[in-house]
C-alpha cells in the first residue's frame, strides 16, 4: 500500500488549506507533522528538506514538494481533478487563479494589522460580489451544469467551494444574489469525502484566531 502524504506545515490554515480540502476532496488521507516552533523549521531547512526553505512542504510518492501550486497541480493531476484535455485543463487554471486571487485577499487580510483591516475588509466584498462571484456565476449559468468544467468535479469546484466558505465566515449575506453558486456548493459539500471533512474534528482548521497568529507570526518571523 502507498504511503500516505505527509504535510508539514504549522497547524493553521494559511497556505497548506487548500492542499487538505483537495486531498481530503480526492478521499486521500494524509498526515500532518506540524511545525511548532522556529527550531521545527530551522531543523527542516537544514535538513535539506525545504527547496526555498519555506513551506508547504508535501512528502508525497518518495518527493519532497514545496511551492503550494506545484503541490496542488501533482495532487489535482494524480486524482484525475484536472480535466480531460488541454482545453479543460486552461480554463480550469483560469478559474483556480480567479480563486486564488481572492483567496490570498482573504488569507492576507486574516494578518494584517488592526488599523488596515476595515479597508482590506471593503475591498475583498466589492470584489466579492462584483468581480469574483458574478464570474463564476456567469459559467454555471452559461452551460447549465453541475461542475464549472466538463460537468464533472475538478479541483477548481473544490477550491471555489472552499473559497465561497471563507467568504461566509466573512459575511454570509454576500453569497445571496448567487444561487447557482450556493447549489455548487451544496453539492459539493455532500460529496461523501467533502461531507467528512466538513464534520468536527476532522483535518479542516478553523479560522486564524489570536493566539495562532501569535504562533505564525514567531514561527515564520513576520509582524
Ligand atoms: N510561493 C510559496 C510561498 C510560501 C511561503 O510564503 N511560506 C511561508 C509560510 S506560509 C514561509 O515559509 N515563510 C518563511 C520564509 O519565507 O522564510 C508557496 O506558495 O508555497
Amino acid at each position: 500500500m502507498a504511503c500516505r502524504p505527509k504535510l508539514h506545515y504549522f497547524n493553521g490554515r494559511g497556505r497548506m488549506e487548500s492542499i487538505r480540502w483537495l486531498l481530503a476532496a480526492a478521499g486521500i488521507e494524509f498526515e500532518e507533522k506540524f511545525i511548532e516552533s522556529p527550531e521545527d523549521l530551522e531543523k527542516l531547512r537544514n535538513d535539506g528538506s525545504l527547496m526555498f526553505q519555506q513551506v508547504p512542504m508535501v512528502e508525497i510518492d518518495g518527493m519532497k514538494l514545496v511551492q503550494t501550486r506545484a503541490i496542488l497541480n501533482y495532487i489535482a493531476t494524480k486524482y484525475n481533478l484536472y480535466g480531460k484535455d488541454i482545453k479543460e485543463r486552461a480554463l480550469i487554471d483560469m478559474y483556480v487563479e480567479g480563486v486564488a486571487d481572492l483567496n490570498e485577499m482573504i488569507l492576507l487580510f486574516s494578518i494584517c494589522p488592526p488599523g488596515e483591516k476595515d479597508a482590506k475588509l471593503a475591498l475583498i466584498k466589492e470584489r466579492t460580489t462584483k468581480r469574483y462571484f458574478p464570474a463564476f456565476e456567469k459559467v454555471l449559468k452559461s452551460h447549465g451544469q453541475d461542475y464549472l468544467v466538463g460537468n464533472k468535479l475538478s479541483r477548481a469546484d473544490i477550491h471555489l467551494v472552499e473559497l465561497l466558505y471563507y467568504v461566509e465566515e466573512i459575511d454570509s449575506s454576500l453569497i445571496a444574489n448567487f444561487p447557482l453558486l450556493k447549489a455548487l456548493e451544496a453539492r459539493v459539500s455532500n460529496l461523501p469525502t467533502v461531507k467528512k471533512f466538513l464534520q468536527p474534528g476532522s483535518q479542516r482548521k478553523p479560522p486564524m484566531d489570536e493566539k495562532s497568529l501569535e504562533e505564525a507570526k514567531k514561527i515564520f518571523k513576520f509582524k
